[in-house]
């Protein structure tokens, strides 16, 4: 609801801001990142949550279903923005809304933090804002959800942090306006938008206690650039100095990767959305924001609900890469969180009350390459006592004999552990450079993601990766894991090694063999009808090649139809070599698509 105060300028506050904060005029200093970052490394998991004016139509318009995302109603229907808040206002009352049953649910599924949209592009604030009239007092709701939600969020222990688009569809002052409003637009205003968006910030960051996150989004438009950045971010932190800002606050976001491509960009970490970064960002912040199922804001037509396994997997993947997930929720127009999410959030909890030491606190894996079987975390527990690591492998497929290998360990281990099965005694043994935990029983603990955890002294010691023959004795070169030169590039299309047009080019395979063996190798390749040509192999060992031949590879219908071809008899020495494969002669532009290469040991 506006007040008189709300005429203040941003400029005038931020000056007021300054005056107050000490003798010297300077805002309280900003405390070193890795100290402000602290807890939501550790945290690891957090609920997003979707609540506003757009809930109760709940993705219908006029009694007319409408397509795309529930919040993003407005654009997609094409409403006008004085029809929208005249419509919505009067139907928004959540009457069932229990800020404490939604912060119990976070609690209960695992998660450190909650990040609610206080504003989404529609403009509406969900908190008595002193700014505007668009917001929940003018609802027959007429409660601070904010606030009710702040006090039951800290008071089951976990960190309150505020959404708020940049973009605003409703502002008169924003631009740019929607094709479709037909208010008159003032060239000149959009300095006035900003005014407004940080009083609306003021007031959340100086009455709702402290915020552990301000997740902005909404930055695309090109009216937002990296001089907003900078004034926003400044003046978010000379607020609450402690705060943790993520990098929507700026210009610069390259797609929905999330990351910003300029190192000057403001903001503490990057915000990859409905993706997950394929091998993490090594040395960055990040957190991956995901709907549960095709939309952020609720829908009641929305039924493609992802499975609880496939979240519990997705937040393993996820903490093995060093990063964050943030999980949405998209609340009812009556103020309930869907039965399919609870009922999903109540699954993950009842995982992590058993694994959440696999989760919470750990870092990145420490291996080169993923397992097969499934993922790896790890927590130092490097200090003044102790010297020691805890790796937690994240299991998706049991191995039915009991048995795990971690290939290219150097460390010693100890303590294996099932987490969630005291009564199960595995150990841990090393072999060559592996380590192999044994007697883990026949079937997983939890089928969804069952968690092995092992001690090792020091920092774990990792080789780079090398292929190595799986069970059966197959030894697998797959296109993901090649060392490639010249032009090929791996494409994540058909998993293949293509842009092979460089004749130079080569890709190879680092190879460990217990001892020497025979195989049967095969390639797995596509190629236009033009292309194709000869390939050439060669194992090297010791820098000198010990072994070679070559194979036809004629061209296919295309660069996705894929057949697997005789490379002939590979003779492999024991210990390291390298497997290597180039062009003799292209028949056209391009060489082949690699999808593999396969050696079946000779009986
Ligand atoms: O609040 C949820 C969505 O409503 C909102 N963000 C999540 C957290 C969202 N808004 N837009 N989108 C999601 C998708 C928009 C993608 C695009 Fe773009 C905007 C494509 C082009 C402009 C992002 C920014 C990708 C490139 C630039």
């Amino acid at each position: 609801m506006r007040t008189p105060l709300a005429a203040a300028s941003a400029a005038v506050i931020a000056t007021l801001l300054l005056a107050a904060s000490g003798p010297a005029g300077a805002p309280p200093a900003v405390p070193p990142k890795d100290e402000r970052l602290a807890w939501w490394r550790d945290a690891r998991f957090g609920m997003f949550i979707h609540f506003g004016l757009y809930s109760t139509p709940a993705g219908t318009w006029d009694g007319k279903p409408v397509g795309g995302v529930g919040e993003w109603l407005l654009q997609n229907a094409r409403i006008d923005p004085i029809a929208y808040e005249k419509t919505l206002l009067p139907q928004f009352n959540p009457v069932k809304f229990d800020a404490r049953e939604w912060a119990r649910i976070a609690k209960d599924a695992g998660m450190g933090y909650v990040v609610i949209t206080t504003k989404h592009h529609d403009g509406f604030a969900l908190w008595d804002s002193a700014a505007s009239d668009y917001d929940v007092m003018a609802t027959p709701f007429r409660r601070d959800i904010m606030r009710e939600l702040a006090d039951a969020v800290r008071a089951e222990g976990l960190r309150m942090c505020w959404y708020h688009s940049i973009m605003d569809w409703h502002h008169p002052d924003y631009q740019p306006r929607r094709e479709w409003d037909a208010r008159p637009v003032d060239p000149q205003s959009f300095p006035r938008y900003v005014d407004f968006m940080f009083a609306q910030l003021k007031e959340l960051l100086t009455k709702y206690g402290d915020i552990g996150i301000l997740w902005f989004d909404g930055e695309w438009e090109g009216t937002w650039n990296h001089d907003w950045g900078k004034k926003t971010d400044d003046f978010v932190r000379s607020l609450q100095p402690r705060i943790i800002v993520n990098n929507r606050v700026d210009s610069g976001r390259a797609g929905m990767e999330g990351f910003s491509a300029d190192e000057h960009a403001r903001g503490d970490y990057g915000t990859p959305e409905q993706t997950i970064p394929p091998n993490g960002m090594p040395g960055k912040d990040w957190e991956t924001c995901m709907t549960m199922n095709d939309t952020w804001g609720y829908k009641a037509s929305d039924s493609n609900w992802k499975s609880a396994r496939t979240m519990i997997r997705m937040l393993c993947d996820i903490a093995s890469k060093g990063g964050n997930f943030l999980l949405n929720v998209g609340p009812k127009g009556d103020g309930t969180i869907p039965a399919e999410s609870v009922e999903r959030l109540r699954r993950m909890g009842e995982w992590m009350r058993v694994n959440g030491e696999a989760i919470r606190g750990t870092t990145a894996s420490p291996f080169p390459k993923q397992f097969p079987w499934g993922r790896v975390t790890m927590r130092s527990l490097n200090g003044q006592w102790q010297d020691v690591t805890r790796l937690y492998l994240h299991v998706f497929d049991w191995p039915a004999d009991g048995t795990l290998r971690l290939d290219g360990i150097a460390n010693e281990a100890f303590a294996p552990k099932v987490l969630g099965a005291d009564d199960r005694t595995p150990s841990v043994a090393r072999d060559g450079d592996s380590l192999v935990v044994t007697g883990l029983g026949a079937a997983p603990v939890d089928p969804d993601c069952t968690v092995v955890s092992l001690g090792v002294h020091g920092t774990p010691r990792v080789q780079a990766f090398m292929v190595r023959p799986a069970a059966d004795g197959t030894v697998a070169c797959m296109a993901a894991d090649a060392i490639v030169t010249g032009s090929i590039q791996y494409e994540d299309r058909f998993a293949n090694l293509g842009w092979w047009r460089d004749m130079a080019s080569e890709a190879r395979w680092p190879v460990r063999l217990a001892g020497p063996g025979t195989f049967d190798a095969t390639i797995d390749y596509a190629a236009s009808a033009e292309c194709g040509g000869t390939a050439e192999w060669m194992v090297r060992s010791g820098g000198k090649a010990v072994a070679s031949g070559t194979a036809e590879l004629p061209g296919r219908t295309g660069w996705g139809d894929f057949a697997t071809v005789s490379l002939g008899r590979v003779d492999l020495p024991a210990g390291d070599c390298e497997f290597v494969v180039k062009a003799r002669r292209k028949n056209g532009d391009s060489f082949v698509n690699l999808r593999s290469v396969r050696m079946a040991p000779v009986k």
